[in-house]
């Protein structure tokens, strides 16, 4: 074996990438990451064992954000980056571990490398493996990937200007506690919960920086067609990276069309001012392949999730920002004030062809908590009428796998008096579907990226308060999530820690769960896979 990678559900048999990862991950990424993982797990047992004070050490907090960002599936493929990451890192340990009086330091504290080689030598020995026990391996490993998911959207939090210490110290506090081989199987659970706790708080931030900024989503028609122009793509989820991009296009003639996880950029009032915000192009990342042939013109991926591109003449065009990043891509940093300059993007548009349109019409979302909270007094009446049944969330992350046919089947099949609240990639398997409405009410609700979420939470939270019910799961809400990489843990386990029952998550469930970690998931919290449609819908209905 000569790597070993099991966070996403995409992951080789259901159990472990072991030559290269299903999403093109080769093996000296795979093993960079794994060794700046156990870095940031270095810096973190200083900051816990040093009991340094987060709100010191600003660099070293957006520093740590971004390399589990990085290690996001999908996110960075560029094994130089990851070399340059690690440096970086050993740097900012260096400089913490001068602080603090010396201690009976980790490994992970005291490991030196010096060339890349050295980097790839330590990394097989610091990776998933190195915990025996396939409990603590599975629940050390579910917190690293929920702190991943959590990291990311802390990040692009930041990018706005909006952070936490508490969010930083828990962060070094659980990484840290993923050393410690003192903690039982227990003690990774009720962190696992907490970690949740804390992913609620991220997304809540985010949510906060998001509206703060760009105003509170508003129901909105997205074009999916193409105009005559010369156009960026851009992917991924940072609104800020849209937002300088759309500025540096404006009186250029050269349009801009959203593509995947940010699609949601268009019910934000901020960017509605924009007449060069064209549209939205093609659907969810898996897509890309043949997408970005059509597309013509260069793409930005501001985050995850780049596939790996299949023709020299798409990879030509592509550029990365943040944490993403692809080699021989050229990555674009930001200055010290934040700013990017995308010029170079802007002239190679102006030298290409217009995008060639691929479909025709609209969507609409934009369905976050206070649009919804506008139209809460219909929502409620038409519960109350029996209009609406129930509510299905169906948040997630969409994926190349066959058997995600299951969820298109399941809206489709879905009787017209229940309404799809959903956030997040997954909804490119249903939402071109003519699902239609209730009382003018859309039966799928879009409330934005997977860190809108927290959208639907807070929805579900004001039903809940509405009703005069003790307990979210007394709601006529029920949870078919689909997943695929990291932040769809940290939104699975915000989901738990908010005390929502009977998930269902799908299409399979994660490969890094032990057969005893999932018997926990299943008598805790009543987590299931996903069965067939009809028996499904059934279920859910009580039928
Ligand atoms: Fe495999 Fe997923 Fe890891 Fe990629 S991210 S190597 S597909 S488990
Ligand atoms: Fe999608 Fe990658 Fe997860 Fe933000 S873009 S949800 S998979």
């Amino acid at each position: 074996m000569s790597m070993f990678c099991y966070q996403c559900q995409e992951t080789a048999k259901g159990t472990g990438c072991e030559v290269r990862g299903v999403c093109g991950k080769t093996e000296e990424v795979a093993k960079l990451q794994d060794l700046l993982i156990y870095s940031l797990k270095g810096i973190a047992e200083i900051v816990v064992k040093g009991k340094l004070d987060v709100k010191d050490l600003g660099p070293v907090n957006h520093e740590v954000l971004k390399g589990l960002f990085m290690t996001i599936t999908n996110a960075n493929f560029d094994a130089e980056a990851f070399e340059t990451e690690i440096k970086k890192m050993l740097t900012l340990r260096k400089m913490l571990r001068a602080k603090v009086a010396a201690a009976d330091w980790h490994d992970a504290v005291t490991f030196e490398v010096d060339s890349k080689e050295a980097m790839l030598e330590k990394a097989a020995s610091v990776g998933v493996l190195a915990t025996q026990n396939e409990d603590v391996r599975s629940l050390r490993e579910m917190i690293t990937y929920g702190l991943k998911g959590l990291a990311a959207y802390t990040h692009h939090a930041l990018n706005i200007g909006k952070e936490n210490n508490e969010l930083y110290a828990f962060v070094y506090e659980a990484l840290a506690a993923t050393l410690n081989d003192k903690l039982t199987a227990e003690d990774l659970v009720a962190l696992t919960l907490k970690t949740g706790q804390f992913g609620v708080a991220a997304m809540a931030l985010l949510d906060e920086a998001n509206t703060s900024k760009y105003g509170h989503p508003q129901i909105t028609e997205v074009n999916l067609g193409v105009r005559g122009n010369p156009a960026i793509l851009i992917s991924g989820h940072d609104l800020t990276d849209l937002e300088q991009l759309l500025e540096q296009t404006k009186g250029t003639g050269v349009d801009v069309y959203t593509h995947s996880e940010m699609l949601p950029a268009h019910y934000y009032p901020a960017f509605k001012k924009y007449d060069n915000l064209a549209g939205n192009y093609g659907n969810a990342w898996w897509k890309q392949v043949g997408e970005f042939e059509s597309f013509n013109g260069p793409i930005l991926f501001t985050t995850n999730c780049i596939v790996p591109p299949r023709s020299e003449e798409v990879r030509a065009r592509i550029f990365t920002s943040g944490a993403s990043g692809y080699p021989g891509c050229p990555h674009i940093t930001a200055d010290e004030n934040g700013k990017k300059d995308f010029s170079a993007i802007i002239a190679m548009a102006k030298t290409l062809r217009p995008p060639t349109e691929i479909e025709t019409g609209t969507l609409v979302g934009g369905f976050a908590h206070e649009q919804v909270f506008a139209v809460a007094d219909k929502v409620v009446a038409a519960v109350k009428s029996g209009a609406i049944k129930k509510f299905f969330v169906m948040a997630g992350c969409d994926g190349r796998m066959k058997s995600r046919e299951y969820f298109t089947e399941f809206a489709a099949k879905l009787p017209m008096d229940t309404v799809i609240l959903t956030a997040g990639c997954a909804k490119y398997r249903y939402n071109k579907l003519k699902l239609g409405d209730i009382g003018g009410i859309p039966r799928v609700l879009d409330a934005g990226q997977c860190n809108d979420s927290y959208s639907l939470a807070v929805i579900a939270l004001k039903l809940k308060e509405v009703f005069g019910l003790d307990d979210i799961n007394k709601l006529p809400i029920a949870f078919n999530i689909g997943w695929y990489e990291q932040k769809a843990v940290i939104v699975l386990l915000a989901l738990l820690y908010l005390g929502v029952k009977n998930i269902h998550l799908g299409p399979t469930l994660p490969g890094f769960l032990s057969p005893n970690v999932a018997k926990v998931l299943v008598e805790t919290f009543g987590i299931a896979g996903i069965g067939t449609v009809d028996e499904d819908i059934k279920l859910f209905l009580g039928a």
